[in-house]
């Protein structure tokens, strides 16, 4: 049995608090599946071994019921006390909960007494106005509906894509189950979860084995698959229970493997350059793999159809090997989207030294119990120190954002006195004082000078008032750089995957100021920002302005998982080792930091 990834665990409690909610549960009953959610969230154990131990009810937080609804879903797959739930309800009832001032009550109401079980049927409701004569609506609820509908339709994001960090470790686990199959030679991730892009479709596997049928017949055994929704010669497609992603299988003969993986890869404009690129040198290259094309010219005419004939098959064992054939050189999956990697291929000047984690030294953003972190500085540290950091910034809230725990000057300054102690008792990380301060409304820091002076390690961010014009936002920023204090741009736009969109500014502006200054740009791992986006990181690197790569980590577990994310958009920016300053010993990072 594979194991059942913790974010599958956390958001399957979170859906039976959710479906428990709309059921009319009162809510101490529901607040418990959030509160467990949250503990299992936050574990550090192996919960596979919890759970085979039967010491899940040791947690706090999770008392017998629960635990029995967690051990049935990491043991069987699946939590059937939630697909009964859910059974009741039309499939698409939750997208109403997506909806602005649309809490579970109505959501009930509406259902019950309209029909309505989907954000299409809501709209409709809306639009015919059926919805105004209910008791405790009215024309203005109305209204705010549609309004809230619109909202959430863009918050659900185009197509109902998903984050990168919402889907990596189910299509990890997936590949794995895939891996284990009979008679799998070799088997890889493509698609955009291979590139790396923030948003995901769906999910892509590709697998090599001589006989492809016990290999469908494996995948769809998948525990957790929720519906099988086509099968073919070489395809397959599930999707799954809890995330509801959509995984696409296919299975090839080993001599197709590398070829296909390059194909199913992508990016689609991508492969667009490439075809062509390839016939002009008398090639094809497609999902069946690379031709060379006959002289006759009626079969080059056919070149895009089916391969059979005067074609003369080329063996690819892996990507490298294709792009050597068409005389460029390897580009890195994450680099595949046609922005510009295709004519550096082709003249070989492409980054060879593309950052990744290993690059890593010190760990930058943080934080701790001071602030809204989950753990203590002492835990922090020792995790870092195990994780290989060399150095790490402690950067709390600062005392605008007192609803995150946000340190006064007193407490932040009490602060130093437990740095101190820590330092002690690791020597081998170095500690740097820091604080990530809120970037106020008119762009000034949220300490005066002569504190902010103390410190190794200023972030500014912006958290409060996204609401500011592109004009407003953009002076904020610009004023902002203005502090000779301010070492860092934390997660630069502030933007929360398919929650928030990136707060209107105009960022070449801003990157020049930011270039002229000195200002080092923060690349934020936080799996639901990864901010600054990579098309952005593009443009800060033309600039010339260094980066850090952080990952704004609130727990221990963070310190680890958070970094992958901040290292795609990187490496999707095409940034080198040497544009990042946390590449850098402790001495060589402080000196990138710049004073003014
Ligand atoms: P997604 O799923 O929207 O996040 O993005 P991708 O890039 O994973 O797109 P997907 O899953 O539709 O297809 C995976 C790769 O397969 C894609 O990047 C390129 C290749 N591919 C799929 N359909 C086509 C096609 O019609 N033409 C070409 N040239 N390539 C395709
Ligand atoms: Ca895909
Ligand atoms: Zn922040």
């Amino acid at each position: 049995m594979t194991p059942v990834d913790k974010s599958v665990v956390v958001k399957a409690l979170k859906d039976m608090s959710a479906y428990l909610q709309l059921k009319g549960e009162n809510s101490f009953k529901t607040r418990a599946y959030d509160l467990a959610a949250e503990r299992i969230a936050g574990l550090t154990e192996d919960l596979q071994a919890l759970v085979e131990q039967k010491r899940l009810t040791s947690l706090p937080n999770i008392g017998e019921s629960i635990g029995a609804k967690i051990s049935d879903l990491v043991l069987t797959g699946k939590m059937s006390a939630l697909e009964e739930l859910k059974a009741l309800w039309p499939p698409r009832i939750m997208e109403l909960m997506q909806v602005q001032d649309l809490g579970p009550k109505k959501a009930k109401a509406l259902f019950e007494l309209l029909g309505v079980g989907s954000i299409d049927d809501l709209e409709k409701a809306c639009n015919d106005h059926r919805v105004r004569d209910l008791k405790g609506f009215g024309q203005k609820t109305e209204d705010k509906l549609l309004a809230g509908i619109a909202l959430a339709r863009r918050s659900m994001g185009a197509g109902g894509r998903k984050s990168l960090g919402g889907v990596e470790a189910q299509a990890n686990a997936l590949l794995a189950w895939v891996k284990s199959a009979p008679g799998v030679i070799r088997a890889s991730l493509g698609g955009s979860v291979r590139r790396r892009r923030e948003t995901v479709a769906d999910v892509d596997i590709i697998a090599s084995a001589a006989d492809p049928a016990p290999v469908f017949e494996h995948f769809g055994k998948f525990p957790q698959v929720a519906e099988h929704m086509s099968s073919g010669e070489s395809k397959a497609s599930v999707r799954l229970m809890i995330t509801d992603l959509q995984v696409d299988l296919r299975v090839l003969p080993d001599e197709d493997f590398a070829s296909a993986l390059h194909h199913f890869t992508g990016s689609k404009a991508h492969h667009i350059r490439l075809r062509g690129i390839a016939n002009d040198k008398g090639l094809t290259i497609s999902e069946w793999g690379v031709f060379r094309m006959g002289a006759d010219p009626a079969v080059q005419k056919k070149g895009t159809a089916k391969h059979e004939g005067a074609q003369e098959k080329l063996p690819i064992k892996d990507e490298a090997e294709l792009y050597a054939l068409l005389g460029m050189q390897y580009v890195p999956p994450e680099l595949r989207e046609d922005w510009g990697e295709i004519e550096a291929s082709i003249a070989h000047t492409l980054p060879e030294d593309l950052i990744t984690a290993d690059d890593i030294c010190g760990n930058v953003h943080m934080h701790t119990v001071w602030s809204d972190g989950k753990d203590t500085l002492e835990a922090m540290v020792r995790a870092a120190k195990e994780l290989g950091y060399k150095y790490v910034t402690v950067t709390e809230h600062s005392q605008t954002s007192n609803y995150a725990g946000g340190l006064s000057l007193e407490r932040l300054k009490a602060q130093w006195g437990e740095i101190e102690q820590v330092q002690e008792k690791f020597p081998e990380v170095k500690l740097l004082k820091g604080i990530e301060s809120d970037i106020l409304e008119d762009g000034s820091l949220d300490y005066p000078d002569s504190v902010l002076e103390q410190l190794d390690v200023v972030i500014g961010s912006i958290h409060q008032r996204y609401s500011q014009d592109e004009a407003a936002m953009t002076k904020r920023v610009l004023n902002a750089f203005d502090n000779p204090y301010l070492h860092v741009w934390g997660h630069p736009t502030g933007r929360l995957l398919l929650k928030r969109d990136p707060a209107p500014m105009r960022m070449e502006e801003i990157l020049d100021k930011a270039a002229k200054k000195g200002i080092t740009i923060e690349i934020n791992g936080c799996p639901d920002r990864m901010d600054l986006a990579a098309e952005n990181v593009r443009k800060a690197l033309e600039r010339g302005l260094k980066l850090v790569v952080s990952t704004d980590a609130h727990s221990v577990g963070e310190l680890k998982s958070h970094l992958p994310y901040a290292i795609a958009s990187a490496r999707r920016g095409w940034v080198r080792k040497s544009d990042v300053l946390n590449t850098r010993d402790v001495k060589g990072f402080r000196e990138g930091l710049v004073r003014r």
